[in-house]
């Protein structure tokens, strides 16, 4: 094609770079906001509208984005998730032609990548379908709940211990707000930058139920100021997953490596996809 031709194929698509540049440029606009920074809740939505996918009847999934609609968006896994979709809504009114299911997974990724995370490939392709698709409540894990019920939950995906594991240390980042899920507090000392620091604490610290009158979560007996959930201390409970834990502790080059192949699993689990699909690799704007 000659230089004019291209430049007008260029100008039709969506230049996915700079919608990650604008979302990467918005994150840290409101210093009072948490930590200072939307990042954390970012993934957490991309996350959520992803994970109540069903790999038996393929419903479900990051297509779609019905988390828009009732009674998805007020399914109580989703709570307070509704500041990430607004603030997604400004990138959303500069791109209108990107879907939402593309603009949430895309600005989960920009927001790993811009915290210090891995680079992590994004292909586009999801539509926007309607209410009719919103899945049954329950698909999400229940942070009160065993290594039995997160198996269940991520088998259902489709993931395995090891890709279960290497998710879960997205906790490196965000907290818990009593006003949303119930529980209280961040699970790092550094909840905006993605490091392996969760399986290091996990591992290292010594975890004790937190005495007040929330639910039932589990304090660092040193600081009292980090914590974490009943369903996540399978990870040092459990063998098989404490194997894992202690890998990427140690190792957080793999750790990156295992987490950008199963985060960028779960963005595309039930995406219809051409197989010739490009795929994208952020540039970070930190870099
Ligand atoms: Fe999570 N997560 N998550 N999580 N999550 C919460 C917050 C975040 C569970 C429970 C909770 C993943 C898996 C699990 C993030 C990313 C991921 C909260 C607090 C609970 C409860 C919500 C609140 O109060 O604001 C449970 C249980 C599981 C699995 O068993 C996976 C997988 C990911 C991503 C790969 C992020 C990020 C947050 C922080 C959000 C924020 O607003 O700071």
């Amino acid at each position: 094609t000659s230089g004019t031709e291209k430049t007008t194929l260029e100008k039709k698509g969506i230049d996915y770079q700079q919608v990650y540049n604008t979302i990467a440029d918005m994150l840290e606009e409101n210093e009072d906001y948490d930590d200072g920074s939307y990042g954390p809740v970012l993934v957490r939505l991309a996350w959520h509208s992803s994970g109540t996918y069903s790999a038996a009847d393929g419903t479900g999934g990051s297509c779609g984005a019905t988390m828009r609609f009732e009674p998805e968006a007020t399914h109580g896994a989703n709570n307070g998730l509704a500041v990430a979709r607004d603030f997604l809504e400004k990138v959303k009114a500069k791109y209108p032609e990107i879907s939402y299911g593309d603009l949430w997974t895309l600005a989960g990724i920009c927001a790993i990548q811009e915290m210090g995370g891995p680079i992590i490939p994004w292909r586009p392709g999801r539509f926007d379908k309607t209410q009719e698709h919103v899945t049954p409540d329950g698909r999400l894990p229940d942070a009160a709940k065993d290594q039995r019920h997160v198996r269940e939950i991520f088998y259902r995906m489709g993931f395995n211990d090891q890709e279960i594991v290497a998710l879960l240390g997205a906790h490196a980042v965000g907290r818990c707000h009593t006003d949303r899920s119930g529980y209280e507090g961040p699970w790092t000392f550094a909840p905006t930058s993605f490091t392996n620091e969760y399986y290091k604490l996990l591992l290292d610290e010594k975890w004790v139920e937190k005495k007040w009158k929330g639910p039932k979560q589990y304090e660092d007996k040193k600081t009292h100021s980090l914590m974490m959930l009943p369903a996540e201390m399978t990870l040092a409970w459990d063998k098989e997953f404490k194997k894992w834990a202690q890998i990427y502790a140690k190792d957080q080059d793999k750790w990156f490596e295992d987490f950008s192949a199963a985060f960028s699993k779960l963005m595309e689990l039930g995406v219809p996809y051409a197989a010739d699909t490009k795929v994208y690799k952020f540039k970070p704007t930190t870099a």
